[in-house]
C-alpha cells in the first residue's frame, strides 16, 4: 500500500479514538477494488461471501478490519474485500499480523490464506502465534495442495496423493491442523467447509467475537489441482460436531475429534476457551492510552516522516 507524503503529518500527530461505527452495511459495501481471479468453483468463494456476510452481520466496518494474508491463490483474498489490507510474504502473514494487533489493538485483525502458507512455510509462526494467544482470527483455505504454483502437495495432502510433485503418491503423513492448534494454545479452534456457507458464516463470527487465537480451517476445494479432496469427496463426509453433542469445552473429547478423518469428517467447533489473557492484555505497556498507533510518536514531525518515508 502506498502513502500520500501529505497525509504523513496528519498521521503521525493523530490521537484520539476511532470514528464510529455508522450505520449497519451490506456485503456490496465489503466489496474490493479487484475481483478474484480465481478458477471459476474454486472453494474459495466460499471463504470471501462467508467473510463478508460475517463483517455485515457482526455490524462492523472497513476501518475496523484489517485483513492480512501471505501468498498463494486464496493469500490473493485481501485484495477482494474492501478493509485495510495487507498483502505480505509466503509464510509471514502472522508475524505480520502480530505487529499489527499490537500496534492498534481496537482493530479487528483477520489473516486469510493456504495451508502451504501458513501450516508449511509459515508453520513456526503458526504455532508461536497460538501459544502466545494473539487476538486475531485466522481463516486457512484448507485445500491440501500448492494451488498457485500448480499442483505440488502440501503438508495437509494426504498420504498416497498424485500431483505433480509425487506421481508415484505422497510417501508423507499430513499434519493435522486442528490438533495441532488446540495443543498449542490456540483458545478458538474451528472448522468448516465452503460448500456449507452458512455454517462458515457462524464460525468466522464466533472467531471474531472471541478475544484471543481463532483458527478456522476451512475446507476448500481445489477445481483445478487436487480431484481428490472435491466438492464430491466434502459434500458426504462432513458432519457437523453440534448435531454429534460435542462439547467444545472438553478438551480430550477436542483431541479425540481432531482426529477422525474417514467416511466421517467433523465440521464446527472443536474447542474454545475463554479464561487466558491474550499477549496484548498482558503487554503492560498497552494497559493505558489507548492503541499505540493513536498515540503521539514522541519525535519531532521531520525525523517521523524521514523514518515512514524510508520504510514504505
Ligand atoms: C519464500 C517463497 N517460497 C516459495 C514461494 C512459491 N509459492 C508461492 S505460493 C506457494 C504455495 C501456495 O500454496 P497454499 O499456501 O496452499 O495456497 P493456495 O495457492 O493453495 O491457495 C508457493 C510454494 C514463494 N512465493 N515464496
Ligand atoms: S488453482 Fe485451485 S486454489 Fe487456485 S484459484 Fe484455481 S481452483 Fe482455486
Ligand atoms: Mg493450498
Amino acid at each position: 500500500m502506498s502513502v500520500d507524503p501529505v497525509d504523513i503529518e496528519a498521521r503521525i500527530s493523530k490521537t484520539g479514538q476511532q470514528p464510529p461505527a455508522g450505520p449497519r452495511l451490506t456485503v456490496k459495501d465489503f466489496k474490493g477494488k479487484v475481483d478474484p481471479d480465481w478458477c471459476p468453483g474454486c472453494g474459495d468463494f466460499g471463504v470471501l461471501t462467508a467473510l463478508k456476510q460475517a463483517l455485515v452481520e457482526l455490524n462492523l466496518h472497513p476501518h475496523q478490519v484489517m485483513t492480512i494474508s501471505g501468498i498463494g491463490c486464496s493469500s490473493n483474498l485481501p485484495g477482494y474485500v474492501s478493509t485495510y489490507g495487507m498483502h505480505t510474504l509466503h509464510g509471514r502473514a502472522l508475524a505480520v499480523a502480530t505487529g499489527a494487533q499490537l500496534a492498534n489493538h481496537d482493530l479487528k485483525i483477520i489473516v486469510t490464506g493456504g495451508d502451504g502458507d501458513g501450516y508449511g512455510i509459515g508453520g513456526n509462526h503458526f504455532i508461536h502465534s497460538m501459544r502466545r494467544n494473539v487476538d486475531l482470527t485466522y481463516i486457512v483455505m484448507n485445500n491440501q495442495i500448492y494451488g498457485l504454483t500448480t499442483g505440488q502437495i502440501s503438508p495437509t495432502s494426504t498420504k498416497g496423493m498424485k500431483t505433480k510433485s509425487t506421481p508415484a503418491g505422497s510417501v508423507e503423513n499430513p499434519i493435522f491442523p486442528v490438533s495441532l492448534a488446540i495443543a498449542a494454545g490456540a483458545t478458538y479452534v474451528a472448522r468448516g467447509y465452503t460448500g456449507q456457507v452458512k455454517h462458515l458464516v457462524d464460525l468466522i463470527k464466533g472467531g471474531i467475537q472471541h478475544k484471543g487465537f481463532a483458527l478456522i480451517d476451512a475446507f476448500s476445494p481445489c477445481v483445478t489441482f487436487n480431484l481428490d479432496n472435491t466438492h464430491e469427496f466434502f459434500k458426504h463426509r462432513t458432519k457437523k460436531l453440534e448435531d454429534m453433542g460435542h462439547d467444545p469445552t472438553d478438551f480430550a473429547a477436542a483431541i479425540q475429534k481432531s482426529y477422525e478423518w474417514g467416511d466421517e469428517i467433523p465440521i464446527g467447533l472443536f474447542w474454545k476457551r475463554d479464561d487466558l489473557p491474550t499477549l496484548d492484555q498482558l503487554e503492560q505497556i498497552l494497559d493505558e492510552g489507548g492503541p499505540l498507533a493513536r498515540r503521539p510518536l514522541g519525535v519531532a514531525p521531520d525525523v517521523a516522516k524521514s523514518l515512514i518515508r524510508e520504510l514504505m
